[in-house]
Formats: structure tokens, C-alpha cells, sequence
């Protein structure tokens, strides 16, 4: 049941990208589909707009410096309820948390703690709608400095 063509939006962050194949396989075993992916360098005011929900929070800062520390692999993915299976994947948001409660997940392998835990995903379909369309907006003009851009699902 659950919805089986959801599309969701997957970020793999600076020090992560080393890992795209590792996570890329992971998304194909659990039958979830790469219809688009992007590597960008974000500035400062990019990140400033992705997160801007949690501008009031001490992390905010920190989460900036390292977003913009390299460059990151964005996607959009879909498969069934993807938004919730990405987020499963993925594992609690601590990364040290990760491996005490969910050892296999993404962010207990590739995180490191709090703030570089390796991956994000839209936390709802709201969310999800609003983030593929910053990295890949319906418009085709992207504001964003990256070039290459793969593109699978019509
Ligand atoms: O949806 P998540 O990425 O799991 O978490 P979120 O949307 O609440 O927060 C976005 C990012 O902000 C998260 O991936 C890492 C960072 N963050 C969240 N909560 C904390 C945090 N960083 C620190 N240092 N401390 C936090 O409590």
C-alpha cells in the first residue's frame, strides 16, 4: 500500500560524496529510483534559504559552514513512500545516535555526528515538493552553480 511513485528529495552532503556509489546502491536495493541528481557548490545564501526553518536554532550557523564546505549530490528520488523509506534509511539524525539505535543506517556508516550525518530527505511530501523544485525548479532555470545535470524518469 502507501504511495508508490513518491518523489522525495535526497542530499548528499560534503563528506558523504565519497560514498554516492555505496548510496546509490543502496537506494537500487531498496527499489528506489534516481530520476534526477546534481552536484552543486553552495553559497552561504543557498543554504541560508534550503534551511531557513531552523535559521533560529543554535546549529544553524554550524549546519551553514557545512553544507558550503564542498560540494553536495542532490537527487530526486522516487519509489514507493519514498519520503518515509528515504528517512528510514537514513536513521535518526545524529549520526552517533545512528549507531547506537539504527547500526546499519546510512548516517551510522558515513556520519560523523550531529551536524555532518552524511545525507539528508525531506521530512514530509510538503517538504519534499518544496526542495526538489530549489535544486531542480519546474522552470528549467536554476539559480544554483551547478552544471552537470543527469536526468532518468520523465
Ligand atoms: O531532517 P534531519 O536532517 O534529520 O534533521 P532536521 O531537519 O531537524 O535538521 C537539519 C539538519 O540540521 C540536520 O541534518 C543536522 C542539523 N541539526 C539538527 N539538529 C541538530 C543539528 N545539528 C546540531 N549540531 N545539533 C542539533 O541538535
Amino acid at each position: 500500500m502507501g504511495n508508490k511513485n513518491e518523489k522525495t528529495l535526497a542530499i548528499v552532503k560534503p563528506d558523504a560524496v565519497s560514498k554516492l556509489g555505496t548510496i546509490i546502491n543502496c537506494l537500487k536495493e531498496n527499489d528506489i529510483q534516481v530520476c534526477k541528481a546534481k552536484m552543486v557548490q553552495l553559497t552561504r545564501k543557498d543554504a541560508a534559504i534550503f534551511y531557513e526553518e531552523h535559521q533560529s536554532k543554535p546549529f544553524y550557523n554550524p549546519l551553514l559552514d557545512y553544507m558550503t564546505s564542498g560540494p553536495v549530490v542532490a537527487m530526486e528520488i522516487m519509489g514507493s513512500d519514498a519520503v518515509k523509506q528515504w528517512r528510514k534509511l537514513l536513521g535518526p539524525t545524529d549520526s552517533n545516535a545512528a549507531r547506537e539505535q539504527e547500526p546499519t543506517s546510512l548516517r551510522a556508516m558515513f556520519g560523523t555526528d550531529n551536524t555532518k550525518n552524511a545525507a539528508h530527505g525531506s521530512d514530509s511530501a510538503t517538504s519534499a515538493k518544496r526542495e526538489i523544485e530549489f535544486f531542480f525548479p519546474s522552470s528549467g532555470k536554476s539559480k544554483l552553480a551547478g552544471t552537470a545535470k543527469y536526468e532518468n524518469c520523465t
